[in-house]
């Protein structure tokens, strides 16, 4: 019988990696990441519970203790993976709720097994719950994890917080099963979107598809009041400020300007693989301006670091050959013997390693064609306490909500892109340390662990008033 506690985290991943130790020994680590970060108080002062995925298929190890936080495995079949997680989650879910930027895929058996493995992360989340307790259910793999759980423990206080963004109406129609996931989604007490928007989005939709009726952000559904609201997410801005910081850091941020060749302008781009994140517009936008002649190499150099992504989904496979097609086309025709226009690395690199690309960039380009919020635009920012450098940002990424200070550009406007990236070039250091500090001042109050409190907050009072007839 697993230990019962008053906090409990639900999310597709554990915040855990198994690591062999240099005398052959295997062992779990915490695996680095803003969610354990924020989460880490709150679980350790509660006895809490993270109940997720550990990574690998067939049997899930049993459940254990890691820096004061109960670990839950739950298991996943090879088959069950490539349907709930590649198919569902990755194929169908991810594209449609990213504006169908990449056409969605709908299958029977994935959608089936979507439905068998939440039950089972439901279950496992009733099993630990304590009576009363809070469970904080993450993200788009677990959709239908509120309305199973309150079916199972109608005693819980449940919340649901989605990290990507939550389509219009016309969008999430398509979806063939989208009453089940709207009724999934409506068992939570409280469900946090990134934006005002995604939150308007689904109020709306819960009339037009269930006829619920709501009030501002809250909707009334079985004699319940569902709360809906915006908690844009954030990242640890102290530790990414003291990383930056560090002399270490600092001067691999030197190295890798003079391995560059110390061009005067180094533009970087940091994403994983993804469609969402509009890596290949980046990179045209960057050949044109080469071909035009508004940039030189060897004056401007772009790295493009592209973290491997979802390698065994389609749209991830064909993506890659175009992205690796337009770095190949970009420095054939304008790269010189030794000096490439485009430093390409499909890599994933430590904290300390992306905080020294950080410090050596003068230009960030962050160019989603839609994100939910995207991370790397705050790391960047933060890791600028020198107050140099340019972000260049795409208004389609929930960041930029916040980060008003940034250059802005419609990723869809190719010579909108050229243009924020030439202002963005061309900018005065002091125009740059003006737009710096105030992006600077807002993450210093509005860092991860303000999200998680904030939100946690809303979900006691939304569960308080659960009932519509209680008095406020
Ligand atoms: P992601 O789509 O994964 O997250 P993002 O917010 O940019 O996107 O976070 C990526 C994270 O991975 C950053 O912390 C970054 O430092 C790290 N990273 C990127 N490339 C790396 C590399 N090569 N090596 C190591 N680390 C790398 C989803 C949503 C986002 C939302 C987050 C959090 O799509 O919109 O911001 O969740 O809610």
């Amino acid at each position: 019988m697993a230990e019962r506690s008053s906090f409990v985290v639900v999310a597709n991943r554990l915040p855990v990696d198994e690591v062999t130790t240099p005398d052959g020994e295997r062992q779990w680590r915490t695996s680095p990441g803003g969610l354990v970060t924020a989460l880490h108080p709150v679980l350790t002062e509660h006895g809490g519970t993270w109940i997720g995925w550990a990574g690998g298929t067939g049997e899930a190890p049993e459940p254990f203790e890691l820096e004061g936080i109960h670990i839950h495995p739950v298991p996943l079949s090879a088959d069950e993976l490539e349907r709930y997680y590649e198919g569902q989650s990755n194929a169908t879910i991810w594209p449609l709720y990213h504006d169908a930027v990449e056409t969605p895929v709908y299958k029977r058996r994935w959608r089936e097994t979507y439905r068998l493995v939440n039950q089972r992360f439901a279950q496992a989340a009733a099993e630990v719950a304590d009576e009363g307790a809070t469970v904080w259910v993450q993200d788009y793999q677990l959709q239908l994890v509120p309305a199973m759980l309150r079916e199972l423990r109608p005693d819980l206080r449940i919340g649901f917080f989605l990290h990507i963004p939550f389509p219009p109406i016309e969008l999430f129609m398509q979806m063939p099963f989208r009453a089940e996931v709207l009724r999934g989604l409506l068992g939570a007490d409280l469900v946090g979107f990134q934006q005002r928007l995604a939150a308007q989005n689904f109020v709306r939709l819960a009339r037009h598809l269930l006829g619920l009726r709501y009030e501002g952000q809250s909707i009334q559904v079985d004699g319940r009041k569902v709360k809906a609201g915006a908690f844009p997410i954030s990242i640890d801005t102290r530790e990414m400020e003291r990383m930056a910081a560090d002399p270490k850091v600092q001067a691999r941020a030197k190295e890798i300007r003079a391995e560059l060749g110390d061009p005067k302008t180094i533009i970087l781009g940091v994403d994983r693989l993804d469609y969402t994140k509009g890596i290949e517009l980046r990179l045209k936008a960057f050949r044109e301006l080469l071909a035009d002649g508004k940039l030189k190499v060897g004056d401007a150099v772009m790295v493009q670091v592209a973290t491997p992504s979802r390698e065994r989904v389609e749209h991830y496979q064909t993506l890659r050959v175009k992205v690796e097609r337009e770095v190949g086309r970009i420095n054939g025709e304008f790269g010189r013997v030794g000096v490439p226009a485009v430093h390409y690395l499909h890599q994933s690199y430590s904290k300390q390693e992306l905080a020294a690309m950080y410090v050596a960039a003068d230009v960030m380009m962050v160019t989603p064609l839609r994100d939910g919020m995207n991370l790397v635009a705050k790391e960047y920012v933060a890791c600028r306490a020198d107050t140099g450098g340019a972000l260049v940002l795409s208004e389609f990424a929930g960041a930029a909500t916040e980060l008003r200070q940034a250059f802005l550009c419609n990723p869809h406007d190719p010579d909108g892109v050229k243009d924020a990236l030439l202002r963005a070039v061309a900018a005065e250091p002091a125009e740059l340390k003006r737009r710096m500090r105030v992006m600077q001042r807002h993450l210093r109050t509005h860092d991860v662990a303000q999200w998680a409190r904030t939100f946690l907050d809303a979900l006691a009072e939304a569960a308080g008033g659960r009932e519509i007839d209680e008095p406020q």
